[in-house]
């Protein structure tokens, strides 16, 4: 069973307006049972309806609340695919992954760090609103291959940006990799300064760059 097969995203997304977490639960696990690809199964079900949610908040077409209670089901169904993402092998390789000061949409950012987990990297996922000195303690401590960083407000970039002359400055070599949908209709011009970092526009190529590296 596919989630992109349409009837049974429609059906998912009817019970996710309706706040059903256990019909939503239930559809998650017949997935997982049928051996669906995490990442088909994060993009094709999570992605693409909390879009959807996005989109009929927008049009004023469900209120706030309705958003809130979906954003919150959806967070919470991420950890039944846990035992998936967890029980890959794993090497001594790893991310640290956050959302930069003042972005608060961390959905995205937790599937990065369950994409390094499910490849058999450690993905630290440090979650929403990440204040930029601890963030370098961090790095410092963990010494990752690889720092990933999130942003889905544009006009959260000056707080991007400031992450990355910080960490640039810090450890020059550092490789970083940024996303999310601040970059969906341009704005990763402004990463060209740094050569260290490269802006990744989905999970199937944050895949490819893991099997890569
Ligand atoms: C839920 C939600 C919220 C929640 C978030 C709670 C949470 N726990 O995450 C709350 C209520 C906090 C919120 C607040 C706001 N939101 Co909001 N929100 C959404 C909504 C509906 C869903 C977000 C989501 O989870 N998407 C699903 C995830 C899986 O998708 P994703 O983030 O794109 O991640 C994927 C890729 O982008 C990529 N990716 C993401 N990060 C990274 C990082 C790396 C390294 C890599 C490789 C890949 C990668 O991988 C992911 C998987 O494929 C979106 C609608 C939408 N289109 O998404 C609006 C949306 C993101 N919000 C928006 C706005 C404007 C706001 C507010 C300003 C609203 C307001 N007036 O207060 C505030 C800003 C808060 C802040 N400072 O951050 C806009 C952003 C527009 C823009 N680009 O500038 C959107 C697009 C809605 C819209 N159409 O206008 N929001």
């Amino acid at each position: 069973m596919e989630p992109t097969t349409d009837s049974v995203y429609r059906r998912y997304l009817a019970c996710l307006l309706k706040g059903d977490r256990t019909q939503c639960s239930e559809i998650v696990a017949e997935l997982l049972e049928a051996k669906t690809d995490v990442k088909e199964l994060y993009t094709g079900l999570f992605q693409r309806s909390m879009y959807e949610v996005g989109e009929l908040w927008e049009r004023h077409k469900i209120s706030v609340a309705v958003e809130h209670l979906a954003t919150a089901i959806t967070e919470s169904l991420l950890s039944l695919v846990y035992p998936a993402v967890f029980s890959a092998p794993h090497t001594n390789r790893s991310g640290v992954i956050a959302c930069v000061a003042n972005e608060y949409h961390q959905i995205g950012a937790k599937m990065v760090a369950d994409l390094f987990e499910l490849n058999g990297w450690h993905g630290y996922f440090l979650g929403a609103n990440m204040p930029l000195g601890d963030l370098i303690r961090m790095i410092a401590d963990k010494k990752p291959e690889m720092v990933g960083l999130s942003l889905a407000v544009y006009s959260n970039m000056p707080s991007l940006l400031k992450v990355l002359d910080a960490v640039t400055s810090a450890s020059p070599e550092q490789r970083i990799l940024v996303g999310g949908q601040a970059f969906r209709w341009g704005g990763s011009g402004a990463l060209g300064e740094y050569s260290n970092t490269v802006y990744v526009s989905s999970l199937s190529e944050l895949e490819a760059l893991l099997r890569e590296a």
